[in-house]
């Protein structure tokens, strides 16, 4: 690439102030309605759906433009069993001997345990794989800030998921490894999040707690 091909020009948005602050209340209401759902639909949701979802991820900035993630899409009714099996197995040891006391009462808010069903129950889980490396002729290529950019990555994609009206649970069966056998994943890639993405149930019910305030999360330096 030549000098004067590395930068292209670019057409942002530019909104008033009127409307910055109009999009920006519009967002933060949208976003505070979104919840981590645990009980889902079977309702059916088509794969153009999730295909945007993921394709909206992938815009996500990374460390020196490598988009280190790649997206495992489960349809496979008989897949999804395999998961399911497989993790409720490393849940149910974590539960019981591995987590630790603090641990399990952090989590009594939430109600949960080893027990996994909406891995069957969902239309569609996607897995999200960190790239650790890169083969390069035949070298390994390290990647900067992997954990940054598919964290990053994550976000947006969960956020997808809410815009669309669709719900998810950010779900981290550990340890994940079974995913790298199971989806037959290269040696340069890590399982880093599970998202099961469906409807949520008709009756379904989140836990009683809230978000902290603006002067809890926000320091002014102003
Ligand atoms: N991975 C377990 C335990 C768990 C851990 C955290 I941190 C949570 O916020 C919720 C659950 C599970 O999925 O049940």
């Amino acid at each position: 690439m030549n000098q004067e091909e590395r930068f292209i020009s670019h057409e942002p948005f530019r909104f008033d102030e009127e409307e910055v602050l109009l999009r920006s209340r519009q967002l933060l209401e949208y976003s505070d309605r979104r919840r981590s759902i645990r009980s889902f639909s079977d309702r059916d949701i088509p794969f153009e759906a999730i295909k945007n979802i993921l394709m909206t991820a992938s815009t996500a900035p990374s460390g020196a433009h490598k988009q280190p993630w790649t997206f495992c899409v489960v349809r496979s009714q008989e897949m999804k069993s395999k998961i399911r099996a497989a993790a409720e197995k490393e849940e149910k040891e974590s539960y019981e001997h591995r987590m630790s006391d603090q641990w399990l009462k952090d989590l009594e808010p939430f109600g949960t345990d080893w027990r996994k069903p909406f891995l069957e129950t969902v239309p569609w889980i996607i897995v999200v794989f960190k790239r650790a490396f890169e083969y390069e002729n035949g070298q390994k290529h390290q990647i900067f800030y992997v954990n940054e950019s598919v964290g990053i990555a994550c976000g947006m994609l969960i956020n997808a998921i809410h815009h669309a009206g669709l719900a998810t649970l950010t779900h981290t069966p550990s340890p994940m490894n079974f995913l790298t056998t199971l989806l037959d994943r290269p040696d340069n890639e890590r399982p880093f999040l599970l998202l099961p993405v469906g409807y949520p149930a008709d009756d379904v019910k989140v836990p009683n707690i809230r978000r902290k305030h603006f002067e809890e999360v926000v320091k002014l330096f102003d």
